[in-house]
């Protein structure tokens, strides 16, 4: 048993190749939704301005799709790495199988698909369990929208996911193509000392020689970093 104090702390940052293994589509995958959907259509405050109820239908159909998938073995060995490390989950995804699989403190920074907002503040929050429709308005009588983080939106976390990484001594990247930004820069706010790993399956570029890369998806890379973490705690 580690002292909570003594734990090492370990941010981890997450994209859709996560989630890719419990049937969530990835973005820029083939086959990934921006192959299927106009990022400029579904994806922005000015999508949502131009035409709320495409928008409305394009997160009504993925949050089915969240409600019925279920975490996968990389979501569950996340959660296992807590008993031997102080760890950070920043995650891009809006779905919640890192919760559902037991990890307990999670940053959220592109929002949450299971939670609906006003159009006037992200201070109230209200969960979700189906659709949003047009005609749906807060209790304070606004008119409800996705708990999402739009393409052109402010990420309103990203100072609070900066100061866990700077503070961080082991950083892993699971899952994403690291496009997208501010998120994708978080990678350079560590430590230069900090341990950092990598876990993809595909060939991405990641322009820092210190990430030892574990290639392979999620399911299979993730737990093999697990165990490899949890054995050099146990020997610390
Ligand atoms: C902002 C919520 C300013 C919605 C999302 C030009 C250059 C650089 C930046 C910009 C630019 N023009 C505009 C920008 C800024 C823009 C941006 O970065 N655009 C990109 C596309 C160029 N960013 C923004 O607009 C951000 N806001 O800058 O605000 C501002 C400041 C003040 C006031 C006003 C404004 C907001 C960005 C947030 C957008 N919302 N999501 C939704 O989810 O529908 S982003 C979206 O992309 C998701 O969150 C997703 O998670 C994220 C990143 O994608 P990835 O997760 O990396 O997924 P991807 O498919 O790309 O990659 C998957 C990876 O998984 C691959 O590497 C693959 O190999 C791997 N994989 C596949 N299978 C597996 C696997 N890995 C493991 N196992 C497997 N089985």
């Amino acid at each position: 048993m580690i002292v909570e104090q003594l734990k090492k702390r370990i941010v981890v940052l997450t994209g859709a190749g996560i989630s890719a293994e419990s049937g969530l589509g990835t973005f820029r995958d083939s086959g990934g939704l921006w192959e299927n959907y106009d990022i400029s259509k579904v994806a922005t405050i000015n999508a949502w301005h131009q035409n709320p109820a495409m928008v409305l239908a394009f997160y009504n159909a993925r949050r089915r799709q969240v409600i019925a998938a279920k975490p996968n073995e990389g979501h569950y060995a996340l959660a296992a790495l807590e008993e031997f490390y102080d760890v950070t989950i920043i995650t891009q995804n809006i779905d919640d199988l890192h919760e559902r699989a037991g990890s307990s403190k999670i940053i959220h920074l592109h929002g949450e698909i299971l939670k609906g907002r006003g159009v006037d503040t992200d201070k109230f929050l209200y969960p979700l369990d189906g659709d949003i429709e047009l005609h749906h308005k807060t209790p304070n009588g606004q008119r409800m929208r996705p708990h999402i983080v739009w393409f052109g939106e402010a990420v309103p976390k990203m100072e609070e996911a900066e100061v866990m990484v700077r503070g961080c001594e082991i950083l892993i990247v699971i899952g994403t193509s690291l496009n997208v930004y501010p998120a994708a820069g978080l990678r350079y706010a560590c430590p230069n000392w900090c341990e950092k790993y990598l876990v993809d399956p595909g060939s991405i570029e990641i322009d820092d020689q210190q990430f030892e890369y574990f290639k392979g998806p999620a399911t299979v890379q993730v737990p093999l970093l697990v165990d490899h973490l949890i054995s050099k705690a146990k020997n610390s």
